[in-house]
């Protein structure tokens, strides 16, 4: 006779009356060695993944460039590597001070540039008489390495170093066997005697007519990795971290940080390229924007700070758009980070924490299209941290987020994460929300996501609202959604002839510039047609965004 549990003509023994079957299954299921208890494991993650040093690197958020020495005094940007080293000569140098700036403003890690284009050594390299030991500051044994490693490291603040490879001073730039050598000396020294180093920038800077010579980067790398396997390389072309393509700190709106390195040749790199990444990249190189809060990359008496909002708009499209924001704030003459800069930094602080420390998502009832299994329930969105996420089940045809709201939520922010420890996933998405009438409308649409993605409309009320995966490299996955009241933004090219009755804007597309909106959103339509163009001269590049 067939065996088959669901035969309701099936005789049981006598002992094993339905009920007792029932009080057994149960027991069953409580002890450990039952199949029903046992947890569903996490997906699988999708190559390539990021290393750990990568991953604390993007959590970061956001770095604090330095850049100090003897440009700062002569009032130049491409120090000509002759200036004296005597003019080197910070009346009020206090290491400490930069820290505190930067841990005040919500920065994670600074980098100091140790030696830029000039030559001139932040730190006395026993390999060149042009530095900080030729100088009168401390009487020649200071040590502006030494002296900012030993605040970063009280204050919590990792440390990074900028190591410049075009050398205007050095006579041996331009022989490739002699330089190069220098250039390995000099950077065991940096990387030897302070301490941790979690950052290492290098660039392809060169003026045009300037000594032809190779370098060899491949062996800058490895030897980096050898001697501070916790520090992220930054270079055009990676290998952890790679330049976003400007120094305007505008990240493509698409942005993978999947690439193939092989494809970047420095410095001959294509922009484009390097701005949106690669969705068939086999390595992870996330990228980061370079920019300066004032004019220049030095201090300059003439120049003053950009404004805490524009620095906000820089954080939406850097941070907001899966990089970290790597923004310079230049100490003065006196050794000082300057008060109106301080100024601006405090304001730009309180303008995220305002926007962004409150989640009004928290106010609605989420749900999901699937889930995978109750540690991936779609309450994770709601948590901080990548670390905990919303999965669906596997082989859905939908992968929908959905809020319910008891009251109207009113909000102009999408904050959308993924857990990048399993890789990068979201390649478009859109948000819909509920109408008067209560129907989906379309409010936004998306390509990438990442460890980061912040898009800005203009201010709509609904009870309703559902996020919806497009495509993607893989099942989804979704570590945090956030909707905010960002009332600081300005908005503007939002024509009234324009209005949709499908309401549509196009997160793809660059943001505009000008005055505040305030609309409900079935009337909103943003022209996305506008062209920002970046002129980063000393990356001697002109792009379009
Ligand atoms: C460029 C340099 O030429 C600038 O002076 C600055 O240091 C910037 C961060 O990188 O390549």
């Amino acid at each position: 006779m067939m065996k088959n549990s669901h035969n309701p003509k099936t005789q049981y023994p006598k002992f094993a009356t339905p009920t007792f079957i029932l009080i057994l299954l149960s027991l069953l299921s409580s002890t450990p060695f039952s199949s029903s208890s046992h947890r569903k494991p996490p997906p699988l993650p999708i190559l390539p993944l990021p290393t750990s040093r990568q991953l604390s690197w993007q959590l970061g958020n956001m770095a604090m460039f330095l850049h100090f020495g003897p440009n700062t005094f002569t009032d130049s940007e491409w120090g000509s590597g002759h200036a004296h080293p005597s003019v080197f000569f910070p009346t009020r140098f206090n290491a400490s001070q930069w820290i505190q700036v930067a841990k005040d403003s919500g920065f994670s890690r600074v980098i100091l540039t140790t030696k830029h284009h000039d030559g001139f050594c932040l730190w006395p390299s026993n390999y060149t008489d042009y530095s900080v030991r030729s100088s009168p500051w401390r009487g020649g044994t200071g040590d502006v390495v030494a002296e900012l490693a030993e605040a970063a490291r009280e204050a919590g603040i990792g440390l990074g170093l900028y190591l410049s490879p075009w050398d205007r001073h050095e006579e041996c730039y331009g022989k490739t066997l002699e330089y190069n050598e220098y250039y390995i000396g000099q950077m065991t020294e940096l990387l030897t005697r302070y301490g941790v180093i979690e950052h290492v920038f290098l660039d392809g800077a060169k003026g045009a007519g300037e000594k032809d010579m190779e370098y060899f980067f491949d062996c800058w790398f490895s030897l980096i990795h050898q001697l501070q396997p916790e520090a992220v390389i930054f270079s055009d072309a990676g290998p952890d971290t790679r330049w976003i393509g400007d120094e305007a700190g505008v990240a493509g709106s698409t942005c993978w940080s999947l690439l193939n390195r092989s494809a970047v040749k420095i410095p001959e790199t294509d922009t484009l390229y390097l701005r949106r990444g690669d969705p068939c990249g086999h390595d992870w190189v996330p990228a980061e924007c370079d920019v300066s809060i004032r004019p220049g990359w030095f201090w300059h008496a003439s120049e003053s700070p950009k404004s805490a909002r524009t620095l906000l708009d820089i954080y939406y499209s850097s941070v907001g758009r899966n990089c970290l924001l790597l923004l310079n704030v230049p100490p003065n003459t006196s050794g000082l980070i300057s008060d109106e800069d301080i100024q601006v930094l405090q304001e730009f602080n309180e303008l995220r924490n305002a926007i962004f420390s409150n989640n009004l998502a928290e106010n609605g009832i989420p749900g999901a299209s699937s889930t995978r299994g109750p540690q991936f329930s779609c309450h994770n969105v709601l948590e901080e941290g990548i670390y905990t996420y919303w999965a669906p089940e596997e082989d859905q045809s939908n992968w929908v987020l959905y809020f319910d709201f008891q009251e109207f939520v009113s909000f102009n922010v999408l904050q959308v994460q993924e857990p990048i420890h399993m890789g990068q996933r979201v390649s478009e998405f859109h948000l819909d929300i509920l109408d008067e009438r209560r129907e989906w409308k379309r409010l936004i649409s998306g390509t990438t996501v990442g460890y980061k993605r912040l898009l800005r409309f203009p201010k709509v009320e609904t009870q309703g609202l559902r996020f919806v995966v497009d495509r993607s490299r893989a099942d989804p996955l979704i570590s945090y959604l956030g909707i905010h009241m960002d009332p600081f933004s300005i908005l503007s090219n939002i024509s009234d002839t324009s209005l949709s009755s499908q309401p549509y804007v196009n997160g793809s597309q660059p943001y505009p510039n000008g005055s505040q909106a305030h609309f409900n959103a079935s009337h909103a339509h943003l022209n996305g047609s506008q062209f920002l163009r970046q002129i980063s001269p000393n990356h001697s590049q002109v792009s379009t965004i």
